[in-house]
């Protein structure tokens, strides 16, 4: 493993700066950003990124409504330019969900797409309009706010067990150094051109995904929405990375047998990334037989960015994440959270814990809940247990909370879904579990106490409930109606017992 030398320097896109400073330079017609058929060299993003940067310099905090558009990217990496901590919105947020996040992180102003219809959540926020003029003078910036390595440059929310989701507080310096230390594991250069079809709103499409081929200098093309055929596309069109979770990568393999020109274009990549869940062997075995590419997991998690991966010079091992990456202290810990496990012997399970300069500050306004998420000598607890093979690969191979669903590679609290299924007139009682689905990796399951058992609410009715109110993403699949949930003598319900039969 090469030595990561950490640069904390202000300049989180040298090649923008670089663009700026020479508007005419080589480096200002390289492409850096493309969404269906809209582009931005370099030079393009400069000049339409820092006006807008200037624009909201003053701002406290800045909201984005992070449809899956240029617009979004610039938006972020006009904040970034400015210092100033933007908060990506999921733009198919419910009315409670847009309502929590607005109310906790209280942006100052909300940027959204020109012409996009806001939801009445945002009604209050000052709005701006986020236009994209190429033919503008790039304005210089000279702003204290992104001096300072650990000034706040994302909050991304993210769900938790119990409650709303908390906002995680990213600063500059984890973005500078989790993207550095992927280049490193990735021979990922300003060469390389990425595809994917991620969300906006989260670290994955975000900051790896945006955020990533930017700080390198080099391109990404952004599908819109993730479809086989675009991956196809580009991949046979030049691009020489693919990001993906799961689901994706699962809808790879069942489309292969049927689509030689999808084999083709991946078996010309450079690098298929799977990350955000993992990735079952049966679908890494089916891509590599079909295109003679193996799929490369790596492993992180909001609050600390990207922890281990494997690497482009190692050997792929389906199932496991790799190894740390360089910066990134990994250990596992016994029940105790405390005492080391020493082994690497592919078999002893622990807790996932780490720590780096990849790490998030805290939870936005909870600092209980940080304090919490962290040991006595700055550890953090992912939650995730894994098992260390003897090279040090680690394997992940489970979950502390059975209140966590990972479905489609979204993390989802039951906790959430439970509160709002409650709310709807039919429901007396609600209890939400994750069950194994093939596309999916974890499909959500509710399991309810009909108000009336003559007329219970339907699977559509209630998916629509909690579409409308947390996110789309968030709906249960599958409803199970029952005379009462199974509890125990405190009247805790016992998830365990809720199974089919
Ligand atoms: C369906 N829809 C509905 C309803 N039912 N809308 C309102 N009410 C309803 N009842 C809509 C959906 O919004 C969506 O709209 C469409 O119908 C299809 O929905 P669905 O079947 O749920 O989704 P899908 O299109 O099949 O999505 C699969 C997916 C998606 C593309 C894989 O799950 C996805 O993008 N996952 C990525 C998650 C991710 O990025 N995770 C990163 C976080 P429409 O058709 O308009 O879309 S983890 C992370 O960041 C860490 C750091 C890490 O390690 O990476
Ligand atoms: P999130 O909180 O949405 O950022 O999701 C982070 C969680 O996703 C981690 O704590 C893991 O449980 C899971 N995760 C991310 N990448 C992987 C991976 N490659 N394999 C297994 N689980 C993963």
């Amino acid at each position: 493993m090469s030595p990561l030398s950490l640069d904390l320097s202000p300049d989180l896109f040298p090649a923008l700066t670089e663009a700026q400073a020479d508007p005419d330079g080589p480096g200002a017609h390289r492409p850096a950003l493309r969404f269906g058929d809209r582009s931005l060299t370099y030079g393009e993003l400069a000049a339409t990124a820092s006006p807008l940067a200037a624009r909201v310099a003053e701002a406290g905090r800045i909201a984005v409504w992070a449809t899956p558009t240029l617009e979004t990217a610039v938006a972020v990496v006009a904040a970034l330019l400015a210092g100033v901590p933007a908060v990506p919105l999921n733009p198919k947020s419910g009315e409670s969900e847009l309502g929590h996040i607005v109310s906790d992180s209280a942006p100052t102003l909300v940027l959204a797409a020109q012409g996009t219809q806001l939801p009445p959540a945002l009604a209050a926020l000052e709005r701006l309009d986020i236009d994209i003029d190429t033919s503008a003078p790039a304005t210089s910036l000279p702003s204290p706010g992104t001096s300072d390595p650990e000034t706040p440059a994302l909050i991304v929310y993210t769900s938790g067990t119990t409650g709303p989701p908390k906002g995680a507080v990213i600063p500059r310096r984890a973005i500078a150094t989790t993207l550095d230390a992927l280049a490193d594991a990735w021979q990922w250069t300003g060469d390389d051109v990425l595809v994917h079809g991620l969300p906006l709103f989260h670290v994955h499409g975000l900051i790896l995904g945006i955020l990533g081929p930017l700080r390198r200098g080099g391109s990404v093309r952004h599908l819109g929405r993730f479809e086989t055929a675009g991956v196809a596309r580009e991949l046979s069109e030049g691009a020489t990375m693919l990001f993906g979770v799961p689901t994706m990568y699962h809808r790879i393999a069942e489309t292969l047998p049927d689509d030689p020109a999808l084999a083709k274009a991946l078996a010309r990549a450079r690098l298929l990334v799977s990350g955000s869940a993992a990735l079952p062997v049966h679908d890494h075995e089916r891509i590599a037989q079909a295109t003679g590419r193996r799929v490369i997991e790596r492993y992180g998690m909001t609050e600390t960015l990207m922890n281990t991966s494997v690497r482009a010079d190692g050997e792929p091992r389906a199932g496991t994440v790799g190894v740390p990456l360089p910066g990134v202290e990994l250990r596992l810990t016994e029940e105790d959270g405390t005492t080391a496990v020493e082994a690497y012997d592919g078999e002893t399970v622990g807790e996932i814990q780490v720590r780096g300069p990849n790490l998030f500050t805290e939870y936005l306004n909870r600092p209980e809940a940080t304090a919490a998420a962290f040991t006595e000598d700055g550890w953090f607890r992912t939650g995730d247990m894994a098992v260390r093979d003897p090279d040090g690969y680690v394997r992940i191979v489970g979950r502390k909370a059975t209140d966590l669903i990972k479905s489609g590679g979204y993390k989802i609290g039951a906790g959430e879904i439970e509160n709002a299924l409650l709310e709807h007139p039919g429901v007396r009682e609600a209890a939400v579990t994750g069950e194994p689905d093939a596309d999916l990796g974890e499909r959500i399951v509710a399991w309810i106490v009909p108000a009336d058992p003559q007329s219970p609410p339907t699977v559509d009715e209630l998916a629509d409930h909690v579409a409308r109110r947390l996110a789309p993403h968030k709906r249960p699949r599958v409803v199970h109606h029952l005379d009462a949930l199974p509890r125990n003598d405190m009247g805790k319900i016992m998830k365990r017992a809720l199974t089919h039969d």
